[in-house]
């Protein structure tokens, strides 16, 4: 499995984000809260990060976003000091916890193929699918934009 090494201060600092934001989404038992997208000047792809928590065990299988041609599903494989992103073809939801897809250290969400650059405002829609109890849902999601750190732009 991955190993995140967040530290506790940055994982305190992202609950406040989250709480801050009010993107949220609900159905089916499964609640997304605090999606954000962070836009980066001239590039053609943008992380997205949120928070997915599911009352029945689920997986999430895929993303799409009209913004993209795609949303890969990400995560960041550690050996020593060697960081690797990867993509993965599902995330498991496991009942009853909240899956922390915040971080480009561990999993999250990625549009690649942007069909423009994000605005630094304003929100993108993402469409999770997730397949819960045998059925597949679809949960539309308002990411709210944000602009990338300025220490990320130099
Ligand atoms: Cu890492």
């Amino acid at each position: 499995m991955i190993k995140l090494h967040l530290s506790g201060l940055h994982k305190f600092f992202w609950l406040l984000v989250a709480l801050a934001l009010s993107a949220s989404a609900y159905a089916d038992d499964i609640q997304v809260e605090g999606a954000w997208a962070r836009a980066v000047p001239g590039r053609d792809s943008a992380n997205v990060f949120m928070f997915i928590a599911s009352k029945q065990d689920a997986t999430l299988v895929g993303a799409s976003s009209p913004a993209s041609k795609a949303v890969e599903m990400r995560t960041m494989e550690h050996k020593g000091s060697m960081m690797r992103t990867l993509s993965v073809e599902s995330v498991k939801l496991p009942a009853g916890k909240r899956v922390d897809m915040t971080s480009i250290h561990g999993y999250h969400l990625a549009l690649t193929g942007l069909s423009a650059p994000l605005k630094n405002e304003g929100t993108v829609p993402v469409t999770l699918e997730i397949e819960t109890a045998g059925k597949r849902v679809n949960i539309d999601v308002q990411a709210e934009i944000r602009p990338a750190k300025k220490a990320m732009q130099q």
